[in-house]
């Protein structure tokens, strides 16, 4: 009896974990090829829910990574999809675009075929799926909600370049003998840090092998969390420290908009976190309230000074006038129960505002040298990975790195993708422009792109390896029309390694400059003209229209002599002799 019953136990329970709305391998077009992927969606499956998609690392496959990870486990309580994706080949192209497009594929036909939650995709990989997860976080983190690297980070150094506060957790033994664990705890500080989360973790041991490092109270209420699994090695598996429920337990928190999903509080978030002397910054609560709670006042902070409370909604304020500095905001909301919850405390700087170096813009005709890049500072009138001059000359004391590549010559070097300069121009004629860019590098695959007033002015310029870094080749392209006046051209790095000397600029079309008659084509002589006698004295205004200035001076009837002759509000004057 008691077998039978077992037994009558044992065939539900297959039954039950095996049933699902779709367990497969299937195809995904993508790039022109048909990618395998592995495909879970769970029984209880409803329209509008998550999607996990979890990385095998090098050399693996969907079947091992499916034996490890065990996600429809979870999947079936929670109520999720889950797609296991192959890579094309052994690899995963974690510098490239293709398997990130394969990536943004599957969510495309996912939500297709099941209608997922697009704002809830979660994206998980092992050692090079790991890789590829940061590589994702670095191009389109907009697209997924939240990231579960598990010992793999790029070996060639972290990039917090990324379009959002990004929701980390990553897992890592610390014996790893593949993808050593030594490094991740600078990159996981490292997002921390881009984040705007508290610059301390709280570090608690989630069980007795694993330590648990938490940042929070990022912007948007992300977090960024490291599980360091004392004495696993480069494995993908759950023994020990569940990594697959700790991700799970991560994931569900987030989507890709701002804030935390249900988490009762209220949130500050500021529209920028630098800004510009006399700077303004605005400040939005957002409240979250279990059901039949309602927000009677949020009172928003500067410091410990009550700046206004807000008892409706858009709970926002903006503050004005603020001087260089640095300020701390936060938000206290008062339910309806008389219940008061505290927002995180975010940060705002202001910055002197850029200018030219040294008061001197760089002037269009002409070339912008890359060392005279704007005054500001970091984040205002450039960003380098860090606040090192790696070529400790010419402006020292500054990240941005400079190299004395021959005596009193610089060029900008040390550049890592996502860095860029600013530089304030002053353009003399309304008029298009070709540019030439002097570009060198020692390595292969490096590119920058050039910007004037945030508008891209050239693609993505692929530089050759020209042997060398003080070996400058000529790279070209022309602008729109740019207008007469203060412009900012901004050179951005695309990807690592180029050294940059200069930027000319040359007008498409001629110009005489105000107030010169003869030189050019005389194209913008008609005008308005002072004319002076040779001591000096101002004798007559005269009109020029279509005529030469002879014929314009004996028309006015001037006697036969020389003059002085000056556009009106121009600065240079030239003798005629009119005979
Ligand atoms: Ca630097
Ligand atoms: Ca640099
Ligand atoms: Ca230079």
């Amino acid at each position: 009896m008691k077998k039978t019953f077992l037994l009558i136990v044992a065939v539900l329970f297959s039954v039950v974990a095996m049933a699902a709305k779709y367990s497969q391998t299937t195809h995904i077009q993508t790039g022109g090829k048909s990618r395998e992927v592995f495909i879970y969606v769970p029984d209880c499956y409803t329209e509008n829910r998550p999607l996990v998609i979890s990385v095998h690392g090098m050399n693996q496959d969907i079947a091992y990574q499916k034996s490890m990870a065990q996600w429809e486990k979870v999947a079936d309580t929670a109520n999720f999809a889950v797609v296991y994706p192959q890579s094309d080949g052994t690899q995963w192209d974690i510098n490239g675009m293709t398997d990130i497009n394969f990536m943004l594929d599957i969510i495309k036909k996912m939500s297709q075929d099941y209608k997922i939650d697009e704002s809830r995709v979660y994206i998980t990989g092992f050692s090079m799926g790991g890789m590829l997860t940061y590589h994702i976080i670095n191009n389109v983190a907009d697209k997924f909600a939240a990231f579960g690297p598990i010992s793999g980070y790029n070996l060639w150094g972290a990039n917090y370049d990324c379009s959002r506060p990004v929701p980390i957790c990553h897992v890592h033994g610390t014996s790893d003998s593949v993808v050593n664990y030594n490094g991740i705890e600078a990159i996981i500080k490292g997002f921390a840090q881009k984040d705007n989360c508290d610059p301390t973790p709280e570090v608690t041991q989630a069980n007795n092998i694993c330590k648990k490092t938490h940042y929070k109270n990022g912007d948007c209420e992300t977090e960024v969390i490291l599980y360091s699994v004392q004495g696993r090695d480069h494995e993908p598996t759950n023994n020990g420290f569940h990594t697959t429920k700790a991700l799970w337990d991560f994931f569900r928190n987030y989507t890709n908009g701002c804030g935390k999903i249900n988490a009762t509080g209220v949130s500050l978030s500021l529209s920028e976190s630098i800004g510009e002397a006399p700077a303004t910054v605005t400040l939005t609560a957002k409240a979250t309230l279990p059901e039949g709670a309602s927000v009677k006042s949020i009172e928003f902070y500067q410091g410990n000074n009550l700046i206004e409370t807000v008892t409706g909604e858009p709970f926002e304020v903006s503050v004005a006038d603020l001087e260089i500095g640095k300020y701390e905001f936060s938000a206290v909301m008062t339910d309806n129960q008389g219940k008061t919850y505290n927002s995180a405390k975010k940060s705002f700087e202001v910055k002197a505002p850029q200018a030219p170096y040294n008061g001197v813009a760089s002037v269009l005709p002409g070339a912008v040298e890359m060392e005279n890049y704007d005054e500001g500072g970091e984040g205002m009138a450039y960003h380098d990975s860090d606040d090192k001059n790696e070529g400790n000359s010419y402006r020292k004391s500054e990240g941005v790195d400079l190299e004395e590549f021959e005596t009193g010559k610089y060029a900008l070097g040390w550049t890592k993708k996502g860095e860029w300069v600013e530089y304030t121009l002053e353009v003399k004629y309304d008029d298009e422009y070709t540019w030439t860019a002097y570009a060198a590098s020692g390595s292969d695959g490096s590119s920058f792109k050039l910007y004037i007033d945030n508008e891209a002015i050239s693609e993505a310029i692929s530089v050759k390896n020209s042997g060398d870094w003080q070996t400058f080749r000529e790279y070209t392209g022309k602008t729109g029309e740019l207008s007469k006046g203060k412009h900012i051209f901004k050179v951005g790095i695309e990807a690592d390694y180029v050294n940059i000397d200069k930027v000319e600029f040359k007008a498409v079309n001629e110009h005489v400059e105000t107030g010169l008659l003869t030189v050019g084509n005389n194209a913008n002589r008609d005008g308005e003209y002072e004319v002076y006698s040779l001591n000096g004295t101002l004798i007559d205004v005269i009109n020029i229209s279509g005529t030469s200035v002879e014929d314009a001076l004996k028309t006015n009837k001037f006697a036969k002599g020389s003059y002085a002759i000056r556009k009106k509000g121009g600065t240079r004057s030239e003798v005629i002799i009119l005979k």
